[in-house]
C-alpha cells in the first residue's frame, strides 16, 4: 500500500511546489508574474491537486510522478478566477479574503497574469512529462487537461453562464453549466491522478463518476454559501449571483432542497469510490466538502 498523506501534508507539499515553480525570468519587469504568484499563493483550498495526487495514490502510482499535473490545474484554476473576477465578467472586488488580482495590480496586468498562469501551466506539465518514465501517460494527461480547460469544458460553461445572466434558467441549463464551469476541472484532477498513476479502466470510469457528482455537489454548496455563508470566512462578498441576476439552485430549489441534492450527489460520489482500495482519505474530505464554509 502507498504511503497516506494527511490534508495538511498535502496541502503544504503543493504551496510548496507551486511556490518554486514559476519562472525567474521576467525580462527586468516582474509584474506579472508577482501578480501571478500573489493569485497562485493565496490561501485556496486546493481541492483539485489534492484530486489528482490522491488517485495517483490510489491507484497505486508515485504522487511525485503527478505533482507537476497537480500544480498545473491549479494554475488554471487560479487563472479563471482571476479572469472571472475581471470588471468584464464577474466584477469581483474581493478574492480568498484579499483584494482581487486586478484590484491589486490593475486590469491589464491581471488579464495578463491569467494568461500567463493558463500557459506556464501546460509549459510546467509539459517539461515535467518528459522525465516522465512513460511519456504516453503524460500526453494523455495533458490532453485531458486541455480539453478539460478549453471551449468544451471550463470556457464553455462560462459561456452558458454569461448567456444565462438575467434569465431564470431551466434545471437542466444549470446543470450542464455547473458540470462543464465546475465539473470540468475537477474531471481533469480526478482523472489525470488515474493516468498517471495507471489505473485500471474500471477505476478511470469511477473516478470520472466520482467527478461528476462532486462537481455537482461542489457547486450547488458554492451556491449555497453565496447566500448563508459569513463573508469574513467566504473571502468574498455573499449575495453576488442575486445581484448579479444569476439562476442558481438556491434561487429555483430554495436551501433545503438544495443542500439535499448535495448531500445525496455526495453519497453517490463516495461510493464511486468503492472501485479503490485505501480510500479512507478521500470519503472523508468529500463528506468535508458538503458542509465546507468557504
Ligand atoms: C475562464 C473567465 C473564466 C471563467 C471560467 C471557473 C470559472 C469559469 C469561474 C470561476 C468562478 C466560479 C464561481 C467558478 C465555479 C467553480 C468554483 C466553485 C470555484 C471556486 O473554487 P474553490 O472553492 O476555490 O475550490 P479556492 O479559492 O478554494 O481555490
Amino acid at each position: 500500500m502507498n504511503k497516506r498523506y494527511s490534508l495538511d501534508e498535502y496541502i503544504a507539499l503543493i504551496n510548496q511546489k507551486l511556490d518554486s515553480c514559476l519562472p525567474a525570468c521576467s525580462y527586468g519587469e516582474p509584474v506579472v508574474l508577482e501578480a501571478m504568484k500573489y493569485s497562485l499563493m493565496n490561501g485556496g483550498k486546493r481541492i483539485r491537486p489534492i484530486l489528482t495526487l490522491e488517485f495517483c495514490r490510489m491507484c497505486g502510482g508515485d504522487i511525485d510522478d503527478a505533482l507537476a499535473f497537480a500544480c498545473a490545474i491549479e494554475m488554471i484554476h487560479t487563472y479563471s478566477l482571476i479572469h472571472d473576477d475581471l470588471p468584464c465578467m464577474d466584477n469581483d472586488t474581493m478574492r480568498r479574503g484579499k483584494p482581487s488580482c486586478h484590484v491589486a495590480y490593475g486590469e491589464s496586468y491581471a488579464l495578463l497574469a491569467g494568461d500567463a498562469l493558463l500557459t506556464y501551466a501546460f509549459e510546467y506539465a509539459t517539461k515535467s512529462a518528459l522525465a516522465l518514465t512513460d511519456p504516453q501517460c503524460a500526453v494523455e494527461a495533458i490532453k485531458i487537461l486541455s480539453s478539460c480547460a478549453g471551449v468544451s469544458g471550463m470556457i464553455g460553461g462560462q459561456v452558458v453562464d454569461l448567456k444565462s445572466e438575467g434569465k431564470s434558467v431551466s434545471l437542466d441549463t444549470l446543470q450542464t453549466m455547473d458540470s462543464l464551469k465546475t465539473g470540468a476541472l475537477i474531471k481533469a484532477a480526478a482523472l489525470m491522478g488515474t493516468v498517471i498513476g495507471k489505473g485500471s479502466p474500471e477505476q478511470k470510469e469511477a473516478a470520472v463518476r466520482y467527478a461528476e457528482n462532486l462537481g455537482q455537489a461542489f457547486q450547488i454548496v458554492d451556491d449555497i454559501l453565496d447566500v448563508t455563508a459569513d463573508e469574513a470566512v467566504l473571502g468574498k462578498p455573499v449575495g453576488s449571483d442575486k445581484e448579479s441576476g444569476k439562476s442558481t439552485y438556491v434561487s429555483l430549489l430554495g436551501l433545503e432542497k438544495s443542500q439535499r441534492i448535495a448531500d445525496e450527489l455526495t453519497q453517490q460520489a463516495i461510493q464511486s469510490l468503492d472501485a479503490f482500495q485505501d480510500n479512507g482519505f478521500l470519503i472523508e474530505l468529500t463528506k468535508s466538502l458538503a458542509s465546507r464554509k468557504n
